[in-house]
């Protein structure tokens, strides 16, 4: 295949309820669509997972299209691909910015698996009839909000809850949860926001049978998070950390952590995201793969990578109607009894919605 043309959407869309971590609020997710076409007028669709603003990692919105326009987009345009994974390759010569590189990857497996007449799912290998979805729940006003959110989650069927913790935020919150509900598969997720000064807190965690504590500290660490497992009971989940399977095996050797949350984003493409779900499976590390607030589009891809057989955890892939009034695919992403069923369709199986996306364009431009 050739891509001949690519276009990048910037999207707005109004989350239902504002997401707070222990880094800031979201209300209004701002993004990047990526739409790519090859030589045969097939069209690929790829999301940036990056946010307005370097707090989550360093790029940004506006960063990864810069990083496409000037950089990516132009080695990718009309040069031959036979397989996705030579894209990550041909981006080697460019550092880091893997949420930039993963936007127009992303769109390339999809116009991939068109031309296999398969579903995306099917050319990655995975297996599963449908997978098991968990939820990521902001830090809520009060503790009586928390319960309630958690309470309804639960009900709604979700397999594993998981909640976000911050310094003043964390050992109380998780004693109430569960005083309220003792048997639920439980996990705090802190964003970075500890030190190793704060390890007697964090050793408290272990009184609360939760299946992990996910990146408790630095977003660029793996040291001390290896200094604290080994006094930690509850495993460790690196999200923020890892970007790549180099930094995977390190983390791993050091034993920095139990578990590893995927996401595409964060480690430059379905590629690497593969190759790290390979390398945890020989390596007895069980994976799990994380969400970033994403539209369909983004989900459709971290579903099909959740088939992979590795991925033994539930995923943060809460279904459309709770983040959106209306997602931009149809059918939307549905989670009954905490599975999701997933789509057999050729391409990333959901069908792109243009009114939808049209009206929540801010702006766009096409590359030729
Ligand atoms: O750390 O996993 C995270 C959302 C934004 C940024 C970082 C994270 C998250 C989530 C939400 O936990 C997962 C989701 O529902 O998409
Ligand atoms: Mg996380």
């Amino acid at each position: 295949m050739k891509i001949t043309e690519v276009t990048i959407r910037h999207l707005k869309m109004r989350l239902k309820h504002p997401f707070t971590t222990s880094f800031g609020t979201i209300q209004d997710k701002e993004f990047l669509l990526l739409e790519a076409k090859d030589e045969s007028g097939r069209i690929g669709w790829g999301e940036s997972v990056a946010f307005e603003a370097p707090w989550y990692n360093e790029e940004t919105m506006k960063s990864t299209w810069y990083i496409l326009e000037d950089f990516l987009i132009p080695i990718i345009l009309n040069k031959e691909i036979l397989h996705p994974d030579e894209v990550s390759e041909s981006f080697q010569g460019i550092r880091k910015n893997c949420m930039a590189k993963s936007t127009i990857e992303g769109a390339i497996w999809d116009i991939y698996a068109q031309t296999q007449n398969q579903s995306l799912m099917e050319v990655l290998g995975g297996t599963k009839e449908k997978i098991e979805v968990g939820i990521s729940i902001g830090i809520q006003p009060t503790m009586e909000q928390q319960v309630a959110v958690v309470e309804k989650a639960i009900k709604d069927g979700y397999k594993r809850i998981k909640v976000k913790i911050k310094p003043g935020w964390d050992i109380n919150v998780m004693r109430t949860l569960r005083e309220h509900f003792p048997d639920v598969p439980m996990m705090a997720d802190a964003n970075s926001a500890y030190t190793l000064e704060d390890i007697e807190l964090l050793k408290q965690l272990d009184e609360f049978n939760l299946t992990m504590i996910e990146q408790p500290l630095a977003y660029d660490d793996i040291i001390d998070h290896a200094a604290l497992q080994k006094q930690l009971k509850t495993p460790v989940c690196l999200d923020e950390s890892i970007h790549s399977l180099e930094d995977t095996r390190k983390a791993i050797e050091l034993g920095a952590c139990g578990v590893i949350n995927i996401k595409i984003g964060r480690v430059g493409g379905i590629s690497e995201a593969k190759r790290i779900h390979d390398y945890c499976e020989e390596h007895g590390i069980p994976v799990w793969c994380g969400g970033m607030l994403e539209s369909g589009i983004g989900r459709a891809h971290n579903i099909a990578l959740t088939t992979l057989s590795n991925f033994v955890m539930p995923g943060d892939t809460a279904g459309s109607s709770h983040y959106w009034e209306q997602d931009i695919i149809e059918p939307e992403v549905v989670v009954e009894n905490g599975y999701i069923t997933v789509p057999q369709q050729v391409g990333i199986g959901y069908k792109p919605n243009l009114e939808a996306i049209n009206r929540y364009t801010v702006s766009s431009r096409v590359y030729r």
